[in-house]
């Protein structure tokens, strides 16, 4: 079969009617970023990219070289296209303004513009995350709370992994498709179509290190994992932790698993440990997009009244089966409780 490119694959999804020229030109100018980005992160230590930048993200994080290149990347490469009203990122406290030399377009990107960056100093693959949203009628400057909408509404998402071979994940909403980034070309190439997750998985990715801390459901339900064939689950779990969520999440879409930021008593009072609108958000699209389950262990993610830019939110998601046992067990102990 003829190899499809992403450009090629735009055009259908347009012609299909599940997307318009302006989000067509977005994802292109994503993906562009995206080579870009690659490029620094494959260069590594011959680049001079790798270590601290030696200043704070909005978290209080420290920023690493390569997540200020990745960002500014994304924001240079987004800001002429006429397709943005604004863009929002996890390395800046407030949504960035398209400069009143560019035309203006009608969405709202955020990302995350190097995810797993604690992992790039050793080699490990790291990736972007990026969530797309229609910017509401009428409004010229948009502002964090036109950026607060639910993951419901938003009409793209995607990933791309830095890894052995650069890869991206992409949802309109129409299922979900991965491209391989064919290097010698400078295009990304369809790999699959209409990727599924299987609703069964023998595979889970927690942080294992935060065990005594989680809450009571959380540590029934890694606990029954972990007595494998002579627990009340009859069957032996294997783990697996990369500790970039994209590889992690990738692993996932490619054979099935389920993946856990939970929550925990150092991070309670954050309301959990990853980002809502710019990493929850996106990969629980794309992981429903393909047939697995995505909740904060109580509700579904998707579903989330946001309340601010960088809220945070526990994570559950992954083969459905797991999922919903999981979260069963924070509804039954919340219902013991209420
Ligand atoms: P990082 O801080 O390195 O960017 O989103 C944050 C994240 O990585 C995820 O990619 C990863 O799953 C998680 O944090 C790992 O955090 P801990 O090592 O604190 O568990």
């Amino acid at each position: 079969m003829k190899p499809i490119s992403l450009i090629q694959f735009l055009i259908e999804e347009r012609r299909a009617g599940h997307i318009n020229n302006e989000l067509s030109l977005l994802i292109e100018v994503v993906a562009r970023a995206c080579k870009r980005i690659a490029v620094a992160t494959n260069k590594g230590a011959l680049g001079g990219v790798l270590g601290n930048a030696g200043s704070d993200n909005v978290q209080g994080e420290a920023q690493k070289k390569l997540d200020v290149i990745s960002n500014e990347i994304l924001l240079e490469a987004n800001a002429w296209g006429g397709h943005l009203a604004a863009c929002a990122s996890e390395e800046m406290e407030d949504p960035q303004p398209i400069p009143d030399m560019y035309p203006k377009g009608n969405h709202l990107l955020l990302f995350d513009p190097l995810d797993g960056s604690s992992n790039i100093d050793v080699n490990i693959s790291v990736g972007t995350i990026f969530s797309v949203l229609r910017c509401p009628d009428g409004v010229a400057e948009p502002k964090i709370e036109h950026f607060l909408q639910a993951g419901t509404t938003q009409l793209a998402a995607g990933y791309v992994v830095y890894g052995p071979a650069t890869l991206l994940v992409l949802t309109f909403g129409h299922g979900v498709h991965e491209f391989t980034l064919d290097r010698e070309v400078g295009s990304f190439i369809l790999s699959r179509r209409d990727i599924r997750i299987p609703e069964e998985t023998g595979e889970f990715a927690i942080n294992m290190s935060n065990q005594r801390h989680w809450e009571a459901p959380m540590q029934r339900y890694i606990g029954e994992l972990l007595a494998g064939k002579d627990g009340p689950r009859g069957k032996d779990y294997n783990m697996r932790w990369v500790a970039s969520m994209v590889a992690d999440v990738h692993r996932i879409v490619t054979r099935g698993g389920v993946f856990f930021y939970p929550l925990d008593a150092k991070i309670m009072a954050k309301g959990g440990k990853l980002r809502l609108m710019y990493e929850a958000n996106p990969m629980a699209f794309i992981v429903e997009q393909a047939g697995g389950a995505a909740t904060t262990g109580r509700e579904r993610i998707m579903e989330i009244q946001p309340q601010g830019l960088h809220q945070r939110v526990p994570v559950f998601l992954g083969s459905r089966h797991e999922v919903e046992v999981a979260t069963h067990y924070h509804q039954l102990a919340d219902g013991a409780k209420a």
